[in-house]
């Protein structure tokens, strides 16, 4: 960077913070007129966590090309580098989640201590049975815990013990089990006898994990399956976490559900039973898109939190959901696509921070239908940008952490630092 950008930079900082306190100050004036305590808000923003997937520091794919950027992670050590960052900008996303084997390492020990040295720790961690291993002695082709081959299934369950162990050494408390298990043809796998089977396996797991661990079922859709999916919805997925136990719970991605299905409605469901266990945040507009959180769907998005927060404030029993994000940058600077969410996330918590409960729930009591809606509107149609850099600020972040990232020269400094892999070089993730 030249003395004259330094200059440059320093100055825009300057400007920059001298805008964002002018901001801060009429926001907090605004709120107080109406009777919300601006720093109360900062306070619950600053609370604000969410987890890393450690597959999403690479530029991601699809079956028709990957187009892959340059400074990119090849190692564990270097998405967790690039992780310790994302959090050193934003102050609220201090654990990443791996992916088991995608981020096996030989000393999880090592691991552990770089994570440490880096300044962050492990959420939830994944299996994989989606996916043939080299050397794998038996084929996912036809399922995992769902298929007939009983042998196909022990060394499913075995791969989950496994995973259970890495989760152990690095300090994660939970397991996260998303099954590609389906079918793409009537027919082809029976129904009811492939979930019963998912279910025993499952039990196997669950009584393997410490006891203070949880474990997240995943549902989705379709895909890879084509025509039927064993754990295809939020009702599947319940009802294999109520046979489970107190320690099983839902884990809601939010691009796996049909286009027209109210994620919010299915998320109110899980809180109210207790089964809500966590996220995976993302956007999409028609498939399993794993776009940018908040960029399609960003009112869905609100009304997601409104059911959280709601949840937290009636301090709802089994309440404590694990909040993580499950993205693929196949365009983005997956860093800057990454900063960008945990700034969607942050925004969309502290609007729904912003709704008055109280007021909600008269109009709803009396059927005052437009002045429901107007409730919501108002908290959803504040500008909280303000608001969410001041907590980010007060956490050693960045008022604007994308443009804080290019300011920094990271990726220039890393794209010499990591050569790209030779290509034919297996990538670090899909
Ligand atoms: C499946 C999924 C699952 C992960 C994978 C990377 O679509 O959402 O959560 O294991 O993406
Ligand atoms: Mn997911």
């Amino acid at each position: 960077m030249t003395a004259r950008s330094e200059r440059l930079a320093s100055l825009d900082a300057g400007r920059a913070e001298r805008v964002h306190e002018r901001d801060f100050a009429a926001l907090s004036e605004r709120l107080e007129g109406e009777g919300v305590s601006a720093e109360t808000l900062v306070a619950e923003v600053q609370r604000f966590e969410v987890a890393l997937p450690s597959w999403a520091f690479a530029t991601g794919g699809t079956r028709f090309g990957r187009f892959s950027g340059t400074g990119e992670p090849r190692t564990l050590r270097e998405k967790m580098e690039d992780a310790a960052l994302v959090h050193s900008l934003t102050g609220a996303a201090p654990r990443i989640s791996l992916h088991i084997p995608w981020d096996a390492a030989r000393d999880m020990d090592e691991v552990r201590a770089d994570a440490r040295r880096l300044g962050i720790g492990f959420d939830a961690v994944n299996s994989n049975t989606f996916q043939d291993q080299p050397g794998q002695p038996l084929s996912y082709k036809l399922g995992s815990f769902s298929n007939p081959n009983p042998a196909i299934r022990r060394q499913a369950i075995e791969h989950h013990l496994q995973v259970i162990e890495v989760g152990k050494a690095v300090g994660s408390r939970a397991l996260t089990v998303w099954l590609a298990d389906g079918s793409n043809y009537p027919g082809q796998m029976s129904l009811r006898g492939s979930f019963e089977r998912v279910r025993e396996c499952l039990e196997e797991v669950y009584a393997a994990m410490p006891d203070d661990w949880r474990l997240f079922t995943e549902h989705k859709p379709y895909e890879p399956a084509f025509y039927a999916t064993v754990v295809q919805d939020w009702g599947s997925s319940l009802l294999l976490a109520q046979a489970l136990g107190d320690r099983a719970q839902c884990l809601v991605d939010l691009g796996h559900h049909l286009p027209s299905v109210n994620i919010e409605l299915v998320v109110a469901r899980l809180l109210g039973v207790g089964k809500l266990g966590g996220f995976h945040f993302n956007d999409s507009k028609y498939g399993d898109d794993d776009l940018t959180a908040g960029s399609i769907k960003p009112y869905v998005l609100f009304l997601i939190f409104h059911e959280l927060v709601l949840a937290g404030r009636e301090r709802l029993p089994g309440f404590d959901p694990a909040y993580m994000i499950d993205q693929s940058h196949n365009l983005k600077d997956p860093i800057e696509a990454l900063l960008q969410t945990v700034d969607q996330l942050q925004q969309a918590y502290a609007k729904a921070c912003l709704v008055d409960h109280a007021r909600l729930a008269e109009f709803q009591a009396s059927g005052d239908v437009i002045m429901a809606e107007r409730t919501l509107k108002q908290a959803y149609e504040t500008d909280v940008r303000p608001l969410v850099s001041e907590a980010r600020r007060r956490r050693g972040g960045a008022l604007d952490p994308v443009l804080a990232f290019r300011a920094s020269g990271y990726r220039a400094q890393k794209t010499v630092a990591r050569p790209a892999a030779p290509p034919g070089g297996a990538p670090t993730h899909l």
